[in-house]
């Protein structure tokens, strides 16, 4: 497959709430698209990095620059023998930089699909054609503020609720919504690495609220840590952060510092990664969903197709567009009784809207081909 034009659509789409993590917050999604044209096809992907490192060491300009200098060159080498399979191998030599790994696989898997006339999920090997949606809910500034948002996703149908946590919004806002809204609900929180061990007397507390899991309480590199505060809490441990890799999930799995796992694509380095996390999950036992970044409609509708692999037997965070954008970039995906469909069309099955495009496009630079 030969590469004939590769361009980075940069995007800023305002968010309908701001989204408030240990980390920071954000009121506006800020992105770019990779537009990758065949002789036979035309592929799009999102990128997974936010504007600053602060999720993970990786950023929008750093991922660009990377896939300007490093994976374009390494790519365009392979001449006609580049096809999706390839990219893993070919990319190998550059240390880390998965969020730009993943934009250009996912782009040239899309163009590839689409030319073939398969679709995301029947090519991953997706069995369900619609997947149940949960959400991610921020920090807020009260309880009732919170209680009101939370209601609010209940009441359009979303079948499981995940509070964003830190030190000092905690342990409160998780006790308020199960006063709120009773023990059924499906209930988990989710720390972005905002704890360490010493915290673990602290974090135990949680136990009694019946949570499906607590996500990435300790930094990221503390594989031992999560191990340790396993023995220590009964909530399983989810890590979202701290995997990478399939390596990084075998490694979490056998040492016990996840008992859930949280795949993002992006985070991995691409679908194909993400599905031997599932995989190696699957073999183990280990139940895994599919986690987000805000993506657009474009991220989003290749997320539905690995959510709808069978070991992803939790709900995601693969919210319906209204959950983050008055205006999605593509048309928008839709809640129906707590489910999105998964798209069925060639490829990622949905193409960025022309409108929409040009709306909210800050930027767009062409990459050099020679
Ligand atoms: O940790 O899962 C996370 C968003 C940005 C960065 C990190 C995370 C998140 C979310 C949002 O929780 C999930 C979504 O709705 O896309
Ligand atoms: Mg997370």
């Amino acid at each position: 497959m030969k590469i004939r034009d590769l361009s980075v659509h940069h995007l800023r789409i305002p968010l309908v709430t701001p989204f408030r993590t240990s980390f920071g917050t954000s009121h506006t999604k800020e992105t770019f698209l990779v537009r990758l044209e065949t002789d036979d096809a035309v592929g799009w992907a999102e990128c997974g990095a936010e504007e600053d490192p602060l999720y993970s060491s990786e950023y929008l300009e750093g991922a660009e620059w990377v896939i300007r200098t490093q994976l374009a060159p390494r790519l365009l080498a392979l001449g006609d023998a580049l096809t999706a399979g390839a990219v893993r191998d070919a990319l190998e030599p550059v240390k880390g930089h998965r969020m730009a790994k993943h934009v250009v696989e996912t782009a040239l898997l899309d163009a590839e699909l689409r030319a073939a006339d398969m679709s995301f999920g029947r090519y991953l090997g997706a069995t369900r054609t619609r997947v149940p949606s949960g959400v991610s809910v921020g920090i807020m500034d009260s309880i009732p503020e919170l209680l009101g948002h939370v209601r609010d996703y209940l009441d359009q149908g979303y079948l499981r609720i995940k509070l964003k946590i830190e030190p000092g919004w905690d342990i409160e806002p998780v006790r308020a919504v199960r006063e709120e809204f009773g023990d059924d609900i499906l209930l988990q929180v989710d720390a972005n690495t905002a704890y360490t061990l010493r915290d673990a007397r602290h974090l135990a507390r949680l136990d009694d609220f019946d949570l499906l899991l607590i996500e990435q309480p300790l930094p990221e590199d503390d594989m031992r840590g999560h191990a340790e505060l396993q023995k220590l809490i009964t909530t399983p441990v989810c890590l979202d952060e701290s995997i990478e890799s399939a390596r990084d999930a075998a490694t979490a799995i056998a040492m016990g510092a996840t008992q859930v796992i949280n795949i993002k694509p992006s985070r991995v380095g691409g679908y194909l990664e993400a599905r031997r996390i599932h995989d190696i999950a699957e073999a183990n036992g280990i139940p895994v969903w599919c986690g987000g970044m805000l993506e657009c409609g474009v991220g989003r509708a290749a997320n539905l197709a690995l959510a709808a692999l069978p070991n992803f037997v939790l709900p995601g965070d693969t919210s319906a567009s209204s959950r983050y954008f008055a205006e999605d970039i593509t048309a928008p995906f839709e809640l129906e009784d707590g489910h999105l469909a998964v798209p069925t069309g060639p490829g990622i099955g949905i193409d960025p809207l022309p409108d929409a495009l040009a709306e909210f496009t800050v930027a767009t630079t062409a990459i050099d081909l020679r």
